[in-house]
């Protein structure tokens, strides 16, 4: 992990996946958190490039009703793609923090460049599997997925000027308990490895770990960490913009965080959909903060 001695931090202040605001709060909550103070504690050495431009639309009468804000996000995942990419020339682990899942179109097509078959842990509660097609919502932070898969509007599957970004065979999809019924056939159809709530109940999170290290390591050549803090039960983490009972505990979290260090097989990652309006005391970016620290290596004793 030599050249992972150094953080690359960007912050993407987005909310226009969704409906909901304060998820754009979520960057200043998890620096505010003492993300920085916490990686220099650990030995890194931390360069924050600071965070995307978000750029609002003035009128807000052209939303596009099955893609919510297309073109802001568009903008927006083309500046984080380029931003990524340079970052990874200078060097350093890419650590984005978010913002809602959206962004991960634009950090994958940034980070996708670098490898030739980049694996992706997707640690939700949801797949992100929809397209305007099949999305309930329209909401485009439900998408992102199969946005990097190539499926869905050409414009944001085309983001860094190259398609798909991922494999279906090198996601595996950790946490899924809220599936919808396209998303549902697409997993299916594509043969997606998922481990949904029932996997990890059954089986627990350290087979599910094993399991999903063992099958990424065989087969990809980086594995960029998806974390959507929705995957963690709300009784722990309630600042997220779409809780959903029933989720992977604190401990489960942790223990799967220090098993990827281990493993050594991630090779960047972010945190997304913390929403500190929705939040008891910052809590749920206290947890992003605890569990960065554990993927980077951070042991008890
Ligand atoms: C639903 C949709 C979603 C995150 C909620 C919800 C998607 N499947 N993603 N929260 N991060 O609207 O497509
Ligand atoms: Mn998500
Ligand atoms: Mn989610
Ligand atoms: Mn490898």
């Amino acid at each position: 992990m030599d050249e992972q001695k150094k953080i690359s931090i960007v912050g993407v202040p987005m909310d226009l996946g969704q409906v909901r605001r304060g998820v754009d709060m979520g960057p200043s909550a998890m620096r505010y958190a003492g993300l920085l103070e916490e990686l220099k504690s650990q030995g890194f050495e931390v360069v924050d490039y600071g965070d995307i431009p978000i750029h609002r639309s003035t009128n807000g009468t052209n939303q596009e009703q099955k893609l919510r804000n297309l073109q802001e996000v568009i903008k927006v995942s083309e500046e984080l793609c380029t931003e990524l990419d340079k970052a990874i020339n200078k060097g350093g682990f890419p650590l984005v923090l978010g913002g809602d899942h959206s962004i991960s179109i634009g950090s994958i097509a940034g980070i996708s460049k670098h490898y030739k078959r980049l694996g992706v842990i997707w640690y939700d509660a949801h797949a992100d599997l929809n397209t305007a097609e099949t999305s309930p919502s329209g909401n485009i932070h439900g998408m992102p997925l199969a946005i990097n898969l190539g499926l869905g509007h050409k414009l944001l599957t085309k983001i860094g000027g190259y398609i798909p970004k991922l494999k279906p065979e090198n996601i595996v999809i950790i946490g899924a308990r809220s599936i919808d019924e396209g998303e549902r056939k697409l997993i299916k159809e594509k043969g997606i490895k998922v481990f949904t709530m029932h996997e990890i109940d059954r089986r627990g999170m350290t087979a599910v770990m094993e399991d999903t290290i063992h099958y990424l390591s065989d087969r990809t050549d980086g594995v960029h960490l998806s974390f959507d803090l929705d995957a963690i039960d709300p009784i722990y983490a309630p600042g997220v913009g779409t809780p959903v009972l029933g989720g992977v505990t604190y401990r489960e979290s942790h223990l799967a965080m220090e098993m990827l260090a281990e493993s050594e097989i991630v090779t960047s990652a972010e945190f997304v959909e913390v929403n500190p309006i929705l939040d008891h005391k910052n809590k749920t970016a206290d947890i992003a903060i605890e569990l960065v620290a554990s993927l980077l290596g951070k042991q008890l004793l």
